[in-house]
């Protein structure tokens, strides 16, 4: 039995956005859970703080990452390599809970932490080479509420964004990552630290 049979009033909206498919789940885990399952996550997570390099400069990267997923499966974005960690029982089970409604298949969970305002994920589409053609992605949110931003690549005037909320689930299917770039901005309004986990496939 899946989350969505045992579950079939469970929440969906599907975002009102051209060229894509991306479809919300407000409350895809109870509070009570999402807070159990972040407290879980935060404490197990080998968190890491990578630098970028910027117009030939080197930063820290505005928040900690993580890697985990089937151990032959490197990933690579904005010049960082990460080795996956071996996938741990809570981040497993979550994994299956996400394969079970969106009816498809991951191979690894890239987690972010937003520590405050401060940190932030600049505009991006996850598109990378080991993606695959039209890449399926299921983003998961736990802690402080953040705003996510969608921007068309081709007409400036198309604009979405959402306030993700704990517990919540975002799918993004179709062509979203090639007519889509997103991003978490900074803010100045006091946030609770945010944990996000990107489900993918990545090919082999
Ligand atoms: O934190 C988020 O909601 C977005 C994460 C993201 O865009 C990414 O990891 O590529």
């Amino acid at each position: 039995m899946n989350l969505f049979e045992e579950n079939p009033g469970l929440e969906k909206i599907i975002l009102p956005m051209q060229d894509a498919e991306v479809i919300y789940y407000p409350n895809f885990y109870t509070q009570a859970k999402a807070l159990v399952l972040q407290d879980k996550i935060q404490q197990q997570t080998l968190w890491q703080e990578d630098d970028i390099k910027l117009f030939g400069k080197v930063f820290k990267q505005p928040r900690l990452t993580a890697l985990y997923g089937d151990s032959n499966k490197p990933y690579t974005y904005s010049n960082i390599t990460m080795s996956p960690n071996q996938w741990s029982p809570t981040l497993l089970k979550i994994k299956q809970d996400i394969e079970a409604i969106s009816n498809q298949k991951f191979t690894s969970v890239l987690l972010n932490l937003y520590r405050d305002g401060k940190d932030s994920n600049g505009w991006h589409s996850d598109d990378e080479k080991e993606l695959g053609t039209d890449p399926f992605i299921a983003s998961l949110s736990f802690g402080g509420r953040r705003i996510f931003h969608f921007r068309h690549k081709k007409d400036s005037n198309q604009k979405f964004k959402i306030e993700l909320k704990p517990g919540s689930l975002l799918l993004m299917g179709g062509k979203t990552q090639a007519f889509w770039k997103h991003q978490i901005p900074k803010t100045k309004r006091v946030v609770a630290p945010r944990i996000n986990l990107t489900f993918r496939y990545i090919k082999d």
